[in-house]
């Protein structure tokens, strides 16, 4: 089964940063997924530009920028200067007036666009969005925080768009707190990468190549 693997990289060792770039693209991992955050839009501050800066440079690999920032256009370039193109840029649409307009600066700059859905969030309220995105990112917990519970009323959403990809030519990814049962339940379903952060892949006792490969593994 073909889906992608992302770290989330503020689950990762900061006094080792280096050495977990290597043995997580050793290990296997598809691309490094980035939480910035801003004290404001989440009541969190866990990543930032020059993390984000760093690990670019550190690898070849893309990224999956998740901004959880307030009007993310008013920095948009900020971000988009380091990034490369296959690099994948998320916003919040309740964060911005205008997401369209953000959107569009990050298609211009090359960058592949994405919209972040909160659990409280209702697909309709970001329908036309949809048709301009390639990428989905669906919390599966409130955003801000690494290490929560899963929150089960977002099952039906990923249903719903997961009815909706074909059409409007979008791929969904998951986001919190996914565990091997999610991967095994949701990606013969289509969904089409998951972010991995303290539940499946960092501060467990095995390396990060083992968990890679045994996720690779799982039995659909
Ligand atoms: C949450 C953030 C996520 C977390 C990820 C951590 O605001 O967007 O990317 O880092 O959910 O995974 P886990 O398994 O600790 O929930
Ligand atoms: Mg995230």
């Amino acid at each position: 089964m073909n889906f992608e693997l992302m770290a989330s990289m503020m689950c990762a060792d900061y006094g080792n940063l280096e050495k977990e770039v290597r043995s997580l693209e050793e290990g296997g991992i598809d691309s490094f997924h980035i939480d910035i955050m801003d004290g404001r839009y989440v009541p969190n501050f866990a990543m930032s530009l020059n993390d984000m800066r760093y690990i670019a440079k550190a690898t070849q690999k893309p990224l999956d920028v998740h901004l959880m920032i307030e009007h993310p256009n008013n920095r948009i370039q900020l971000f988009l200067q380091y990034l490369r193109k296959g690099d994948t840029v998320y916003i919040h649409p309740e964060a911005e007036y205008h997401p369209s307009t953000t959107l569009q600066s990050i298609i211009n700059a090359g960058m592949i666009p994405g919209i972040a859905i909160n659990p409280g969030t209702s697909v309709e309220t970001v329908m036309e969005m949809l048709r301009i995105v390639k990428k989905v990112l669906v919390m599966s917990v409130n955003p801000g925080n690494a290490g929560q519970m899963y929150l089960p009323y977002v099952g039906k959403k990923f249903t719903k768009l997961l009815s909706m990809t074909e059409d409007m030519d979008f791929d969904i990814y998951w986001d919190g707190a996914c565990s091997a049962d999610k991967i095994i339940e949701f990606a013969p379903k289509g969904v089409k990468g998951f972010v991995l952060g303290t539940t499946l892949l960092f501060g467990k006792e095995q390396t990060y190549g083992q968990t890679i490969k045994n996720i690779r593994e799982l039995n659909f």
